[in-house]
């Protein structure tokens, strides 16, 4: 019994090898040459005990030092019959400071709810637009409701708006078969476990919209892919 046990983790181990001998890494930077639009700050114009006097404008998020830019969506589309991993059933987007947390995510395969959080005690009216820029959901969250969930929009590019305070905005880009990474602070990315092959890997956000460019993946090996806007 126990030889067996151990026989079949060697197969599991062999299996895994294999796997990731199959499968590539893409890694990269998106952002800005030397000229980058400088931070800018919104004026805050209600409810400055919670929502202070300004808040930083979250649609351009530029590392001075790196040129990089935070919050860059980038896809791989998965070929036909391959399965995406599997992503939180549930999308949480939480009201704080008269910000959103996280300003953009992405829903994963299976998501199927969106859990919107009242964190500030003050009413906020949450206006959830699909891709073409209509009305998906539209209702009041006065503070004493600390969580209303809804069904996840069927649309592949959600914005999200507070009709009270016309500054608050996120963004939650639905992908079911995809590979995604989000740029961090210094715009950097990652995607792994991508069958090798040329691919046109594509790119969002939310100030630029959308692009793509090639990248050809080798198995076990890392590529680069860049994309730096201007110069
Ligand atoms: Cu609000």
């Amino acid at each position: 019994m126990r030889r067996r046990q151990i026989l079949g983790l060697a197969v599991m181990l062999m299996a895994a090898t294999a796997r990731g001998q199959e499968t590539g890494v893409v890694e990269g930077f998106v952002g800005f040459g030397d000229n980058f639009p400088p931070p800018k700050k919104l004026t805050v114009t209600k409810d400055h005990v919670v929502c202070g006097r300004s808040v930083p404008d979250e649609e351009f998020v530029i590392d001075p030092a790196s040129h990089g830019l935070a919050n860059a969506v980038i896809f791989w589309a998965l070929p036909e019959g391959e399965q995406a991993p599997a992503g939180p059933p549930t999308v949480v987007l939480a009201q704080e400071g008269c910000r959103y947390e996280p300003h953009v995510q992405v829903a994963g395969a299976g998501a199927g709810t969106l859990q919107v959080l009242n964190n500030d005690g003050i009413l906020h009216n949450v206006h959830v637009y699909d891709d073409d820029g209509n009305t998906f959901f539209n209702f009041a969250q006065p503070g004493f409701k600390k969580q209303i969930d809804k069904d996840l929009p069927d649309s592949r590019i959600i914005n999200v708006q507070c009709d009270v305070h016309d500054w608050m905005s996120a963004w939650i880009i639905s992908l079911p078969n995809s590979r995604y990474a989000i740029t961090d602070a210094q715009g950097r990315f990652r995607l792994e476990g991508l069958a090798p092959g040329s691919q046109q890997v594509r790119i969002w956000h939310e100030g630029l919209g959308s692009s793509s460019k090639a990248v050809t993946v080798v198995a076990g090996q890392v590529a680069t892919l860049d994309f730096v806007i201007g110069k």
